[in-house]
């Protein structure tokens, strides 16, 4: 059946005429604005928050994959412009949806910023627009909450009057190689027209769009992603645990796995999972199969043993300090690196404030070292990173490597720290043969 609205709002897309809007302008929604303004659309980024927009209209950025210089040129030539007004959403013909998707204190999803999203865009929905979610969340969303809401505030008809689709982000904050614009986009529409309208729109900008038959696939496919890396960092971390009581080597257990060529992909223990997508993402999942009465038994228990990795690398500590004949409490602890991952500046989720808290609580004199982090504030206690990383070494009864940036000297660490935590293997072999340093 030939759809006029159909095929008006293709053409408008294939010839870039037709204006866009990203709605969330986060580490997700900025970089995919920036891709669609330099396809050649007029892209109108919509955000609550009137600090990122001032922001972007004086021409800077406060996302770290997106340059101030990028955004200043778009904003002059008119490509891109930033308001907090939702109602300027009617004047558009595609919107893609890019909020946040948290957990709850409870560890349930907090769905709040879609549902907020779509209440403010419902209104202003106008025949011939088609409507993205880039939110990672459980599958059945687009369908079960966004589409009655879009349809009973509009009147309007999905698939016929307005399209609407899921096409979940694959956004690595200070990924150079694959950003983007040339990470494949897997896309699923409500129906088959809706599929038609998000691939003609995404197709213009992004090097590689994946069709897929429904958004739950698409919402699906990146549940697999997520959760495919917290499982299999939750089997090192056990690994970890295992071979503590063998007394093997788990470093070069992993590494000598490695060696095989097809088959196995190489995951490292740590202090624990840390970070906005890989602990949260997963629990979207396992809370929805619950509602149907299923255990995600996988996801459960890796779940279990990344979030008991803090308390354990807090034994090692204590161990180590003990076959010294010291105690934590009173002992002098320095944190090597805070952020979730290595050369970031995010703390989400961070292991390193499960580690601090714990070592607090008995006693310890706790220091943290971040280059790329000033402060750390938590519940019922803040610190700031020490300047003199080199001397807070020195002092300290023990050093616990918790993110191993690489610009820090491992090998100065080693050479003046008297005993150290080592949970990334930051040190290698140096840190296997000395008899300072316990590793996970
Ligand atoms: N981690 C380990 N061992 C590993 C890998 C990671 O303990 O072998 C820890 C990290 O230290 C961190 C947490 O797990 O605390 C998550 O690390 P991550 O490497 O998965 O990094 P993220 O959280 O930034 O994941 C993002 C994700 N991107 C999106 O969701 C769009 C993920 O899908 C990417 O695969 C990942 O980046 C990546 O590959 O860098």
């Amino acid at each position: 059946m030939s759809n006029t609205i159909l095929d008006n709002l293709t053409a408008k897309l294939n010839n870039k005429s037709a204006r866009v809007a990203i709605l969330g302008l986060g580490y997700v929604g900025l970089p995919l604005a920036v891709v669609f303004a330099e396809a050649g659309f007029k892209v109108l980024g919509v955000d609550p928050d009137e600090r990122k927009i001032a922001a972007l209209g004086r021409g800077e950025s406060y996302v770290l994959d997106v340059s101030s210089e990028k955004i200043s040129a778009l904003v002059q030539s008119g490509a891109f412009q930033a308001t907090s007004d939702f109602s300027q959403l009617k004047d558009v013909d595609a919107i893609s949806i890019c909020v946040p998707t948290p957990l709850r204190k409870t560890g349930d999803p907090d769905l709040s910023y879609i549902v907020n999203a779509t209440d403010s865009l419902a209104q202003y929905v106008r025949k011939g627009q088609v409507i993205v979610l880039e939110s990672t969340t459980y599958p059945g969303t687009t369908r079960e909450l966004i589409l009655p809401k879009i349809e009973e505030t509009s009147g309007l008809k999905v698939g016929e009057d307005f399209f609407l689709a899921f096409s979940p982000e694959r956004v690595d904050p200070g990924r150079t190689d694959f950003t983007t614009i040339n990470t494949p986009k897997v896309v699923g529409g409500v129906t088959p027209a809706c599929l038609k309208a998000a691939v003609a729109w995404y197709s213009q900008a992004l090097q590689k769009v994946v069709p897929v038959s429904s958004t739950e696939v698409a919402e699906m496919a990146k549940l697999l992603e997520n959760t495919f890396r917290m499982i299999n960092i939750g089997l090192v971390n056990e690994l970890a645990l295992m071979c503590d009581r063998l007394g093997v080597d788990v470093w070069e257990v992993i590494d000598a796995a490695a060696t095989k060529p097809f088959g196995f992909m190489k995951f490292q223990p740590g202090p624990g999972l840390g970070g906005h997508c890989i602990p949260i993402d997963p629990l979207y999942l396992s809370w929805k199969l619950r509602s149907l009465n299923y255990t995600a038994r996988f996801i459960e228990l890796a779940s279990e043993i990344n979030t008991g990795m803090p308390r354990y690398v807090v034994t090692k500590v204590q161990d180590a300090l003990n076959d010294h004949a010291k105690a934590i409490k009173g002992s002098k602890i320095l944190v090597l690196g805070v952020a979730y991952k290595p050369d970031i500046d995010d703390l989400r989720e961070s292991p390193a404030i499960d580690v601090i808290g714990l070592l607090l609580q008995k006693g310890a004199a706790v220091k943290f070292f971040d280059p790329y982090i000033s402060r750390v504030v938590h519940d019922s206690w803040e610190l700031h990173s020490v300047t003199d990383m080199d001397k807070e070494v020195k002092e300290a009864d023990c050093v616990v490597i918790i993110t191993n940036h690489s610009s820090i000297d491992y090998s100065a660490v080693l050479e003046s720290a008297r005993l150290i935590v080592d949970t990334r293997n930051a040190l290698g072999v140096q840190g296997k043969e000395s008899p300072k340093v316990v590793r996970l």
